[in-house]
């Protein structure tokens, strides 16, 4: 049995953090101790822990001595600030934000891709963008056997990647649409209920989104691949939990449908859904509160030699950040 920890979670009071509260509890990750840390918009509310009231601090005015795992999902700017205050204070830090994703020294960690990874850490393990996590967790067993080439994917992600806000956005502007009254607009570009908004995070210079540039080299990265070709496009859509994507790949060597659905079903952290005729496939109403990646619509690419679409689905909130976190410290311990 490993020794007990004293945890903290920093952006407790967010969608993250809160999910991260729960998977901790659900797993009984071994914890002596736990710190919860958010805004001084929070400083003295009260969230639950295995049954006791935790006492959110403010985390600009708090010292951080005697803490062994932190988990942040505060923003990247509270990362780039604070996470090297907590390593130079012992702890060991999994970042949920973009912020060190990219850093040569920094590991960016799927445990059913690459856990190796975890050892090279230097105080901060970065936890992948959730688009791209799943995305990894279902190409990867097939890159490995058959050696992808190319993957070309498109998102349908739910606006709780977004926040608690965006939550709360996509709710009053459905009550207000059904009512005939004006919408209330704060947090997405456009209206989000009833609509499809090609737009995750803001625009860069070359036409993509940061979300769209994430899950590109992000995906090389993980996958120890910087020669992959990778195509993004990313899109909001008004579904409270749960990302979707449609992902097309190339590969080097064939494979038929029949060989992905077999590789896939053996693959840690992977559901097959997939038996058309009974209009059976992943849908994200089913895959949230999972802890799978669901894939379906498994299906050979007729416009390519070797190629492959598949549908894949799953709940951002849990594999696509707190619990990919939370198995990450798992494996710490
Ligand atoms: P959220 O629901 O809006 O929650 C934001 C959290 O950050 C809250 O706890 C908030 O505290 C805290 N925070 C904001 N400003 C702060 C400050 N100045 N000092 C301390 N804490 C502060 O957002 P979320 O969905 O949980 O996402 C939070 C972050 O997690 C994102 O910004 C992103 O970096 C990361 N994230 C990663 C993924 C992924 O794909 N891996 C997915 C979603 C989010 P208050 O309640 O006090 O404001
Ligand atoms: O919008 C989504 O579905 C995922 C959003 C992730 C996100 C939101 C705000 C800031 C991130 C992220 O994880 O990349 C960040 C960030 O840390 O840059």
């Amino acid at each position: 049995m490993p020794k007990n920890k004293n945890v903290a979670v920093v952006g407790a009071t967010g969608a993250v953090g809160l999910e991260m509260l729960k998977i901790l509890k659900e797993r009984q990750f071994p914890v002596k101790d736990i710190r919860l840390f958010a805004s001084d918009r929070s400083k003295g509310k009260k969230l639950k822990f295995k049954g006791a009231d935790i006492k959110v601090e403010d985390l600009s005015r708090s010292r951080f001595r005697g803490i062994d795992i932190a988990l942040f999902s505060a923003g990247a700017d509270r990362s780039f600030e604070f996470a090297p205050k907590f390593v130079r204070a012992k702890a060991v830090v999994i970042d949920n934000s973009s912020a060190f994703r990219m850093e040569k020294d920094v590991p960016l960690v799927v445990p059913e891709v690459n856990r190796h990874a975890i050892k090279r850490h230097r105080g901060i393990i970065a936890n992948p963008n959730c688009s791209t996590i799943q995305m990894v967790v279902a190409l990867n067993p097939i890159h490995k056997k058959y050696r992808i080439k190319r993957i070309v994917v498109n998102t349908y992600q739910s606006v709780s990647g977004a926040g608690l806000k965006a939550m709360a956005e996509l709710t009053t502007q459905t009550k207000e649409i059904i009512r005939g009254r004006d919408i209330t607009r704060n947090v997405f570009p456009h209206q989000v209920a009833f609509n499809c908004l090609p737009q995750v995070d803001t625009f860069l210079k070359n036409g993509y989104t940061k979300e769209e540039m994430k899950t590109m080299n992000e995906t090389r990265k993980i996958m120890e691949d910087g020669s992959l070709k990778i195509s993004a496009t990313c899109v909001r859509v008004p579904v409270f939990r749960s990302h979707s994507e449609s992902v097309n790949i190339e590969t080097e060597r064939k494979l038929t449908a029949g060989e992905a659905r077999e590789l896939l079903r053996k693959a840690p952290g992977v559901v097959v859904v997939d038996n058309p005729g009974k209009s059976l496939y992943p849908l994200a109403i089913y895959a949230a509160g999972r802890d799978e990646v669901f894939v379906g619509r498994i299906r050979e690419d007729e416009s390519v030699a070797s190629g492959l679409n598949l549908w894949v689905v799953s709940d951002n909130l849990r594999k696509g950040s707190a619990l990919n976190a939370v198995q990450i410290a798992e494996y710490l311990l």
